[in-house]
């Protein structure tokens, strides 16, 4: 047998060093101990984030808050995941080629149909066939709103209380005014996901860009009469909620308690969505 000599000792020294500091690492996806990955990859290709179980605080007892923010009341809810970006017109692309649902009015329209743009004019009805195809669900307005706050207690935004433009920093891609401009933010029209910077849970654009479906139905006075875990909405109502506020709209609605609600049917540039999923 040869012997190895100073310098293979020192490599293989190295080498081993090496592995033990791989071993170490977490495993791909970040797997908390005994518990459920923090991120995972599904069906449609799209990227998810886990959202812990927990208590937060839901609506607004800001001055600033509508009428159907309040009460602010104190929510449980379970564990679940949410897409990590809206989602894109390539994932939707894969959805109309293997479905046949029709396209949206917005589908060939330049402002609106980059691949890493959002898919937009989709009505709710569209959002729960993409869903149901990805095996997925729409998140409910509750799961919606803990998410967007980021972890963050009581705060107006998903950052924190500064105004969207703070500083000179543009936080969401929204409608910032006639004087400034609609661009000064960056984008005119819909942003490609991952233009802005994440909130605490490491989402993409839950504020601006567009509006997110929700999975429950609009109910003005709901927050009065809402149960403390896991609420999925009032049973019945015309309308769906929506969340977040858009490319098209003032700084008013991106205040995570702020909600919106349109007609299943509807559709207009300025809506689209991101899914939910229940913890295995
Ligand atoms: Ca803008
Ligand atoms: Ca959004």
């Amino acid at each position: 047998m040869r012997a190895i000599g100073v310098r293979g000792l020192c490599l293989m020294l190295v080498v081993s060093m090496f592995m033990a500091g791989c071993a170490r690492r977490p495993a791909a996806g970040g797997k908390v101990a005994g518990g459920p990955a923090a991120t995972i990859k599904t069906k449609d290709g799209a990227e998810m984030v886990l959202i812990p179980a927990g208590e937060f605080l839901m609506g607004s007892a800001d001055r600033q808050g509508h009428n159907d923010e309040r009460p602010q009341h104190k929510v449980y809810i379970s564990a679940f995941y949410i897409d990590k970006y809206e989602v894109t017109n390539a994932l939707y692309k894969r959805f109309l080629n293997e479905t046949g649902n029709p396209q949206p009015p917005f589908w060939n329209d330049p402002k609106y149909n980059a691949p890493d743009q959002p898919v937009t004019g989709v009505t709710f009805y569209d959002a729960q066939a993409y869903v149901r195809w990805a095996g997925k669900r729409l998140p409910s307005e509750a799961e919606w709103e803990k998410a967007a706050r980021g972890g963050l207690t009581g705060k107006r935004y998903a950052w924190g209380n500064e105004t969207p433009d703070a500083g000179g920093t543009y936080r969401a891609n929204y409608d910032p005014g006639a004087r400034a401009g609609s661009d000064v933010d960056g984008y005119a029209y819909p942003a490609p996901v991952g233009s802005y910077p994440p909130n605490g849970y490491g989402l993409f654009e839950m504020p601006g860009n567009v509006w997110e479906w929700c999975g429950d139905r609009y109910g003005h006075d709901y927050y009065g009469v809402s149960g403390e875990s896991d609420p999925r909405g009032p049973e019945a109502g015309a309308t769906h909620v929506l969340r977040g506020g858009s490319w098209f709209g003032g700084a008013d609605y991106l205040r995570v308690s702020a909600r919106y609600h349109l007609s299943a049917t509807t559709s207009y540039d300025n809506v689209g969505f991101r899914c939910a999923q229940d913890v295995p």
